[in-house]
């Protein structure tokens, strides 16, 4: 039977969330959309899907099994606990939310509601490329690794919707999450460093330099560059005791011309990691279809949120800014690795 799914916010993401149910994915159906602007909800919406008014009326319908959340992030708390208290699966694009009170909030709620229900939309864990790196690091024969380079840079972001605390609440937690996966460990305290500022951005803050500071003493540098005009560019490399391990550039086609000699670079992230997000949809029908999540957790969202603070309060004080993460309850036992 097909999983009847609605779809919560039909921007950019949303959009493309839905190409990939309809056209991609087998096992699923978009049964119904919303958004906050009807007439974009109403063109997005698939041939026979239901358009409804609020998110309220999408998660409480019958014909909706489960739900996928692609509005703005600090709309994401109202609507992940409308589902939990509906009993359905939910698919939350990051951020989980906005503030880690917010995440505890979500979390107190599966915590009492019994079963994973949500799972947070760290498409890069889902990449083959991250998933042969991380193979590489846990088969141990690099040695441990002391220290991983996460370079996170956007062509550019929307003009006024995007503001300068998103480099960090928006943006550096991928490069949060994917660092606690790879590396198998909570992430202690962060650094921030602001070097000249771009001034393809206007005045925006960026780029951000970032220091995370694993609990295992593994440290993460990332650069976070949110408008460096020439292309979606995501690398990563890990320093190992007896060895490097690196992601591999994206293949492309080479193309030698008058200009020289050169790939093209993806133009965002919904070209760089299409794959990711069809394995990440394809892993996330099985688990709904069951009732449940898999994969990245509340936990996870949480984790990141707490990264996102104090990155924001390193900013300003200038120090590196301690993270202190809660007991994890035991629904979110499996450890950190073993995630997707
Ligand atoms: P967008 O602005 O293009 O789309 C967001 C949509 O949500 C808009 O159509 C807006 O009207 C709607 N919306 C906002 N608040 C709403 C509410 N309360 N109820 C219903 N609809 C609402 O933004 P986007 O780029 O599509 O990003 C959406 C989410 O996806 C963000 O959380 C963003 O961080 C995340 N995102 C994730 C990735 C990724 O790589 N995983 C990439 C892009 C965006
Ligand atoms: C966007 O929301 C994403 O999640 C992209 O993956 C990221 O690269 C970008 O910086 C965000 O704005």
């Amino acid at each position: 039977m097909s999983l009847r799914v609605g779809v919560i916010g039909t921007g950019m993401i949303g959009q493309d969330h839905i190409r990939r149910l309809t056209k991609v994915l087998s096992g699923v159906t978009v049964t119904g959309v919303t958004d906050i602007d009807p007439e974009r909800a109403a063109s997005a919406a698939p041939e026979g899907c239901q358009v409804f008014e609020t998110p309220q009326a999408l998660i409480t319908s019958e014909t909706v099994d489960a739900v996928v959340i692609c509005s703005w992030g600090p709309a994401h708390e109202e609507q992940l606990l409308a589902c939990i208290h509906a009993g359905k699966p939910v698919f939350c694009e990051k951020p989980l939310v906005t503030s880690s009170e917010s995440a505890l909030r979500v979390m107190d709620a599966e915590v009492a509601f019994g079963r994973r229900l949500v799972q947070v939309g760290f498409m890069r864990r889902f990449d083959a490329d991250y998933r042969r790196l991380k193979a590489v690091i846990d088969g141990g024969t690099l040695g441990l690794p002391l220290m991983y380079k996460s370079v996170h840079r956007n062509a550019s972001v929307p003009v006024g919707l995007y503001t300068s605390d998103m480099p960090l609440n928006d943006t550096l937690v991928h490069d949060a999450d994917i660092s606690r996966w790879l590396l198998s460990d909570e992430i202690a305290g962060v650094e921030v460093r602001l070097p000249r500022r771009s001034r393809q951005g206007g005045d925006l803050r960026d780029p951000h330099i970032v220091l995370l500071h694993m609990a295992g003493g593994a440290i993460v540098d990332v650069e976070i560059s949110v408008n460096v005009s020439y292309g979606y560019d995501i690398r990563g490399e890990a320093s190992c005791e007896k060895g490097i391990a690196a992601l591999p550039n994206r293949p492309a086609t080479v193309i030698s011309d008058a200009h020289g000699i050169r790939q093209a670079i993806p133009e965002d992230w919904r070209e760089r990691f299409i794959e990711a997000y069809d394995q990440e949809f394809r892993e996330w029908i099985v688990a709904a279809g069951q009732g449940t999540a898999t994969g990245p957790s509340t936990w996870d969202g949480y984790a990141a949120t707490l990264v996102a603070d104090a990155a924001l309060r390193a900013v300003d004080s200038g120090n590196r800014e301690t993270i202190t993460m809660r007991d994890k309850p035991a629904l979110y036992a499996q450890p950190v690795s073993q995630a997707a």
